[in-house]
């Protein structure tokens, strides 16, 4: 076992309150989305500590364990947002609410941190307004723009911030969604939006929100890219120190549980905001026992699916997952199922296909290959939050008789 760059902290990653207490420790685990290789088996297969913990003091859930970012998110990050019709239909019709919300002048700025493939601001460029992407990841940017959209190879910091400003650029529109919670020095990136937002400027940021990945068992989620477990209570002096105000959030169905913030430098809170934050203080949000429903419904899902995977598997099943999801690996390494239980998993990205999963090596094979090869029994869905999208794309292997089993929120069968 190789292990990776690593820090560790000894205080709250937002208020610096000291000592979070630590919630569960999973062990050494695989490095979500390192995809394995063949024909590069030299390339170190990490395993890092994964521990959860959480801080009394503001309420926000992290990993005790910083990974090194480029370990994590470089030259082969695999993932781009793309892939997925729904979330791609869920970034377009934010983008087109946001322009009917915040009528963008000509010359108007809008900006994004970790745009990916610039799936969110192909919208406003499409729309003739000037768009500016900046995201580490080889991948997605070369991907961006090819697209036309104009994008900044770079990690967002407050340094890359305050060097974009000093050339001119500040963004009317600053966008941010799914990255907040992977960053080791949140302090430093929420500093770089208020180097950045114009007076009257609006940041809006898609957050997964830790009372859903609780209450909705989504327990594969923690992995090592997810820094951060993110409550209201502690994003609001949090924006509150970089001199930004946390004024509304609307939550989404969106990634198993999320919730689209908006910032600014006005002051205020929308009653939507205020009835949230009731929520988490009457689930006392400070408490370490926060954390129970979920590691209660971890064990249980964990025993469920992986019964029922070698109960099948004993009866002579062929089965495979469908999904390479960073999320995946979580999940498996708790199902910690003997080798080749699980075939293959099929998965629609071009970015995926012919590599293997971390630490378990399982083969990725394209989607289009489970109608074609000897079509197998039951696949685990490892991509659970668009069961809806890709049970849909599936009808043909379930009217074959295949067999679909969903194993978040609770193990669940789906036959035709
Ligand atoms: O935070 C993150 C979330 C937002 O996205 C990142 N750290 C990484 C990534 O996490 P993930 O890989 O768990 O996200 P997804 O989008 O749930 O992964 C879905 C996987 O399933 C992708 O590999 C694409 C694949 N897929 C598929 O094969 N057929 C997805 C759909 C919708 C499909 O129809």
């Amino acid at each position: 076992m190789t292990r990776p760059p690593l820090s560790v902290i000894t205080a709250c990653r937002a208020c610096g309150a000291p000592d979070p207490v630590t919630i569960h420790a999973f062990g050494d685990t695989p490095l979500a989305d390192r995809l394995r290789d063949p024909a590069r088996p030299e390339t170190p297969d990490y395993r890092a500590p994964l521990t959860l913990c959480h801080c009394t003091a503001c309420g926000l859930g992290q990993l005790r364990e910083t990974v090194a970012p480029r370990i994590l998110f470089g030259a082969d990050y695999p993932y781009h947002s793309s892939v997925s019709p729904a979330l791609q239909a869920h970034f377009h019709a934010s983008a087109r609410a946001l322009m009917d919300r915040l009528p963008l002048a000509p010359g108007d700025l809008v900006m994004e941190a970790a745009s990916n493939d610039g799936v969110m601001l192909a919208p406003f460029h499409a729309a003739g307004h000037r768009v500016l992407g900046i995201d580490p990841a080889d991948g997605p940017v070369a991907h961006a723009r090819a697209r036309g959209i104009d994008t900044r190879h770079a990690f967002f910091t407050a340094a890359l911030a305050r060097e974009m400003a000093a050339e001119g650029l500040r963004a009317r529109i600053f966008l941010a969604n799914n990255v907040l919670a992977h960053v080791a020095d949140v302090t430093d990136f929420t500093a770089g939006i208020a180097a950045l937002l114009t007076p009257d400027g609006l940041a809006v940021l898609e957050v997964p929100w830790l009372l859903d990945l609780i209450d909705g068992g989504a327990f594969d989620t923690i992995y090592h890219q997810h820094l951060l477990y993110l409550s209201l209570t502690a994003l609001v002096p949090l924006f509150a120190r970089a001199g930004l105000v946390l004024n509304d959030a609307e939550p989404l169905a969106i990634h198993g549980g999320s919730l689209r913030l908006f910032v600014g430098r006005q002051p205020g809170q929308s009653p939507r905001l205020t009835a949230l934050l009731a929520r988490e203080a009457a689930r006392d949000i400070r408490s370490p026992d926060l954390y129970a429903p979920l590691l209660d419904r971890m064990g249980q899902i964990a025993q469920d699916t992986r019964a029922a995977l070698l109960r099948l598997k004993a009866q002579g099943a062929r089965l495979a997952g469908y999904g390479a999801a960073a999320k995946a690996t979580t999940l498996l390494h708790l199902l910690d199922l003997p080798p080749g239980t699980l075939r293959c998993i099929y998965d629609k990205s071009d970015w995926k296909q012919g590599l293997a999963m971390p630490g378990t090596d399982i083969p990725i094979r394209p989607a289009s290959a489970l109608h074609a090869d000897d079509t197998p029994d039951a696949l685990l869905l490892l991509a659970w939050n668009f069961a809806p999208e890709i049970i849909a794309q599936n009808a043909p292997y379930l009217a074959r008789g295949g067999r679909i089993l969903i194993p978040v929120p609770r193990l669940r069968e789906i036959t035709a």
